[in-house]
């Protein structure tokens, strides 16, 4: 990792306003990784904006932005319209989490900065940015905040333990506690972290969720079935829910035995049902996903279809499976 890590630094030195972006609808992942990089940045004495247009569904990042606040950590952030007005020559993008031009932030600060740096930890698919100056897409690493980590630890720095809470919870998160893409520098990484103060409590204030949103959750696993010998599928009822819910019940049902990979599906609009895919890495979703119009990565991947009942709509997942 020391190459990478020296040539980002390279970079950020190169240029005097530095950007970072993450994924639409950011998650404790990217936004960790973005406000340690930008932790970083700043101690370098360069001017670092995170973008951010306010697509957050998830009430973890809504609270880590309140502790944020409440500790007196400072992040400055930048809306989509400012950033583009602000944008020159001089400007570098540094994109994480996510290496899909279409699932970035904002497509359109994307399409008009000149110079690029991608971090991702996702399995890298056909379609990815390809104007980037440097890009590591490493799918052995379990989080990019994992990678952040080692960052710090290369660079000999710290953060504050605030921000050293909101990464391990981002670790946390994408391996399911644990769970998915764990090595042994995962744990490590959480290591360090715990080392520069992480807190336990703290982190789990981020995690804790509605008791209502728990049980309505608890109530779809509870009926959700078994599709084939590796797969599960839960189909919701015809209330509107968030995409969020769909993601977490879908991630839920791959903690059972036998379960390879998972759908849930849901209606998301009036008129639209969402389908959401995870899988253990033995089965590709996106392929499946992609089948149906949607996209994503191998292990987490979704799907948007109009003007179908639920009903109709897991015929379509089920057929799509098939093929
Ligand atoms: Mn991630």
């Amino acid at each position: 990792m020391t190459d990478i890590f020296k040539s980002l630094t390279e970079y950020i030195k190169k240029y005097s306003t530095i950007y970072i972006m993450t994924h639409k609808n950011p998650d404790l992942d990217g936004l960790g990784s973005s406000i340690c990089l930008y932790e970083i940045v700043t101690s370098f004495k360069k001017e670092c904006f995170i973008i951010d247009t306010g697509d957050s569904k998830n009430s973890s990042v809504q609270k880590m932005y309140d502790i944020l606040r409440e500790r007196k950590v400072e992040i400055k952030l930048k809306g989509e319209k400012e950033a583009l007005k602000d944008l020159t020559d001089d400007t570098l993008l540094i994109i994480v989490d996510v290496h899909k031009p279409e699932m970035v932030e904002s497509k359109e600060i994307l399409e008009h900065v000149k110079n690029i740096v991608i971090l991702d930890h996702h399995i890298k698919g056909s379609h990815y940015i390809k104007r980037a100056n440097l890009s590591y897409i490493n799918s052995s690493l379990s989080s990019v905040t994992e990678l952040m980590a080692y960052y710090l630890k290369y660079l000999n720095k710290t953060v504050d333990p605030v921000i050293a809470t909101i990464m391990v919870t981002g670790i946390e998160i994408d391996t399911n506690n644990y769970k998915l893409k764990t090595t042994e520098k995962t744990y490590e990484a959480a290591a360090i972290l715990t080392s520069m103060g992480a807190e336990s409590i703290l982190k789990q204030e981020l995690l804790k969720e509605d008791k209502t949103a728990y049980l309505k959750r608890s109530h779809f696993v509870k009926h959700s079935y078994m599709i084939n010998h590796n797969m599960a599928m839960c189909t919701m009822d015809d209330e509107i829910y968030a995409p969020k819910d769909l993601a977490e019940i879908a991630e839920q049902l791959l903690q059972f035995d036998e379960v390879e990979a998972s759908f849930s599906i849901g209606r998301i609009k009036e008129d639209v049902i969402g389908v959401s895919a995870r899988s253990l890495g033995n089965v590709d979703v996106e392929q499946i996903m992609e089948r149906l119009g949607g996209g994503g990565h191998l292990t987490d991947a979704a799907a948007q279809l109009t003007a179908v009942s639920i009903e109709q709509a897991k015929e379509k997942v089920l057929h799509a499976i098939e093929r």
